[in-house]
């Protein structure tokens, strides 16, 4: 047994007790959730439970989406390796199948799936992938022991029609007069509650790697009224963020409104003609679901506790990437932003108690989860994946394994759908850079082929808002040095 294996057993002493060798894990990811949140200072979205749970826990400020939209990040999450290395680079790459085919054409294993290999009882539920788990499904029984399903409600729907069919389609927000269990996420949280119950009472000695993805906040922003109510309408402020200047649009800003043509209520409008009242509804109704998200959370960890399970059970928190709400005239996802890939973190290791309620600004991607876990719960870590262990941050917050952290874009260069793509890089010494170039994504370019460069000081001492000023013309040198990070691979 080297040292890295024996450590965490040997602070985990009350699971010994109990027979069991390895700690358990609770992998909680929620859909589009942004990092503007109260555990990360003034926020006006109220999450009470994620707040209590950052005193038990270790909060961290720059963790990052490696790919700024659900398929491809969670595929990279998935198989810690990063989108243009193997990993998935379009949505629907990002469904659990072709993630796990890939990632085998590469010698890796699902995180899940390398769980299971372990000893592990993995249960999964609810939108880890691009999919939700689907019970009976094959590739659901490669990651999972057992599978949770999460057939509830999500938003009610009116017919209307699309290019001359008939199509039935979710208005953007719903207040429901459902409960909180009836509701798609509600429902597959009350059924991890029981399987943690019925797994406490069993006696056996195996430890269990829980996965639950919830959709909320992403849209239809529909919840139950109840969530609705904590706010006010009055008091909804819609941002007066503007683009930043001197880019490229096409290349880093995404389209105005994609979000709005697949709701039936908003499909008639974009990014500029969408009345102020629905805007004002839509930041309403996303504060709403993150409310109920984080309602079930606390649920989660509710039942960890009540099944004395939470002091021997390893808890990560996230979310798939990060979100706007009209920033930049913009809504949902998919730039390069800091507010579209930077992403809520927090982690709680058991045997790291002396540094709860700490907040660190190590740098981590979505793709380190996986090799954290394996070192926190003493497995080898696997060969050929890209993530970094931040086990040890865990112990001091001071420490990072990274200095800098990548994201990944393909995108439609021209009009005549030409490709090009782009990278960013966020690095400790506080700037956000990023590359634009016109070819596949895949295609590493030389320096002589990017045609556009941004270059923000997002993290300056004592900086608390987001900078939109693009610098790149006023650091050359500093400029050279982050376009030689970002043209590496790592
Ligand atoms: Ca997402």
């Amino acid at each position: 047994m080297n040292f890295k294996t024996f450590l965490p057993l040997m602070l985990l002493g009350t699971s010994l007790l109990h027979g069991q060798s390895k700690p358990n894990v609770l992998f909680i990811i929620v859909d589009d959730l942004m990092k503007q949140l109260e555990v990360y200072g003034d926020s006006p979205i109220k999450t009470p439970e994620l707040l209590k749970f950052s005193k038990e826990a270790m909060t961290f400020d720059r963790a990052y989406a490696q790919y700024p939209l659900c398929g491809p990040s969670r595929a990279a999450l998935m198989t810690s390796r990063f989108p243009d290395n193997g990993g998935a680079t379009y949505n629907k790459a990002g469904k659990s199948a072709m993630v796990q085919k890939n990632a085998a054409k590469f010698g890796v294993q699902t995180m899940p799936a390398y769980f299971k290999s372990q000893g592990y009882i993995t249960v999964g539920g609810g939108k880890l992938y691009h999919n939700s788990v689907m019970p009976d499904k094959a590739d659901t029984a490669v990651d999972f022991n057992v599978a949770l399903s999460n057939h509830g409600h999500d938003g009610k729907k009116k017919k209307v029609k699309v290019d001359g069919k008939i199509k039935k389609m979710t208005f953007i927000t719903e207040a429901s007069n459902k409960g909180p269990f009836e509701h798609k996420d509600g429902l597959l949280v009350k059924q991890a509650k029981d399987w943690m119950a019925q797994h406490a009472g069993s006696g056996e000695g195996k430890p269990f790697f829980m996965c639950i993805g919830l959709k909320k906040p992403h849209s239809p922003y529909s919840c139950p009224k109840s969530f609705w109510d904590i706010y006010k309408r009055e008091e909804m402020e819609v941002s007066s963020v503007k683009a930043p200047n001197d880019i490229l649009s096409h290349y880093s800003l995404s389209s105005p409104d994609a979000l709005l043509k697949v709701h039936s209520d908003t499909m008639k409008y974009d990014g500029v003609t969408l009345p102020h009242a629905k805007k004002e509804e839509m930041i309403h109704g996303y504060q709403a679901c993150v409310s109920y998200a984080d309602f079930l959370c606390g649920e989660l960890l509710k039942a960890l506790k009540e099944n004395e399970l939470y002091d021997n059970t390893i808890v990560v928190f996230t979310s798939d990437h990060g979100y706007k709400l009209g920033e930049y005239d913009r809504w949902a996802k998919y730039t390069l932003h800091e507010k579209d890939t930077v992403v809520p973190f927090l982690v709680r290791a058991p045997q790291h108690k002396g540094q709860f309620g700490r907040k660190t600004k190590a740098i981590v991607g979505l793709i380190d989860i996986y090799p954290s876990l394996a070192e926190l719960c003493g497995l080898p870590i696997p060969d050929k994946i890209d993530g970094k262990s931040f086990a040890k941050t865990l112990s001091d917050p001071n420490w990072s394994e990274r200095q800098y952290i990548r994201a990944v874009l393909p995108r439609v260069a021209k009009e005549d759908h030409s490709k090009g793509a782009g990278v960013s890089i966020i690095h400790e010494n506080g700037y956000r850079y990023h590359h634009w170039w016109e070819g596949e994504l895949s295609s590493f370019p030389k320096a002589s082929d990017i045609v556009g460069y941004e270059l923000y000081d997002h993290y300056r001492e004592n900086q608390t808002a987001i900078s939109t000023r693009n610098i790149y013309k006023e650091k050359p040198e500093l400029l050279t040095q982050m376009r030689e990070l970002a043209l590496r691979k790592d």
